[in-house]
């Protein structure tokens, strides 16, 4: 079967700015199925996981900072082909040449001028997806 299930982080940028609704009932409007969501104010041992595979770049440092910096909402998605679909609907990394359209292109560009503050995280593989969700969900 092609359902699958991802991991969505509605980042501390979208928390604050009040974008988590829009952002999930983007999810949803595509059809994807929202299976469990919760709020976490996630720790640096759960970030230092979570980001594993940038650990050492230039990035990383700030990029966990940012995350520890206020709640984030964390949501299991399941869908056909979800874990591309997503990336997807996300849009690029930055922000500022994501595609209209897009959560990143459409909403990613606020006062900030920093890429990591662009709103979502997606799992980016099937791996990833299962090893993701174990972290944020049990
Ligand atoms: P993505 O979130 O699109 O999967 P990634 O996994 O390569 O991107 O990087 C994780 C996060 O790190 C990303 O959402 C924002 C931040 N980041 C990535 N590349 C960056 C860069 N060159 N400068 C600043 N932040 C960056
Ligand atoms: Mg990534």
């Amino acid at each position: 079967t092609s359902i699958e299930e991802t991991l969505v982080l509605v980042k501390p940028d979208g928390v604050a700015r009040n974008l988590t609704g829009r952002i999930l009932a983007r999810i949803e409007a595509k059809g994807y199925q929202i299976v469990d969501l919760r709020m976490v104010q996630a720790d640096r041992a759960l970030l230092a996981q979570h980001y594993a595979e940038h650990e050492g770049k230039p990035f990383y440092e700030p990029l966990v900072e940012f995350m520890e910096s206020g709640p984030v909402v964390a949501a299991r998605v399941a869908g056909h082909r979800v874990i591309e679909g997503f990336r997807s609907l996300a849009g690029t990394t930055d922000p500022t040449t994501a595609a209209p359209g897009t959560i990143r292109g459409d909403l990613g560009r606020d006062w900030g001028l920093k890429v990591q503050q662009n709103l979502v995280h997606g799992s980016d593989s099937p791996e990833s997806a299962a090893r993701e969700l174990a972290l944020w969900f049990d």
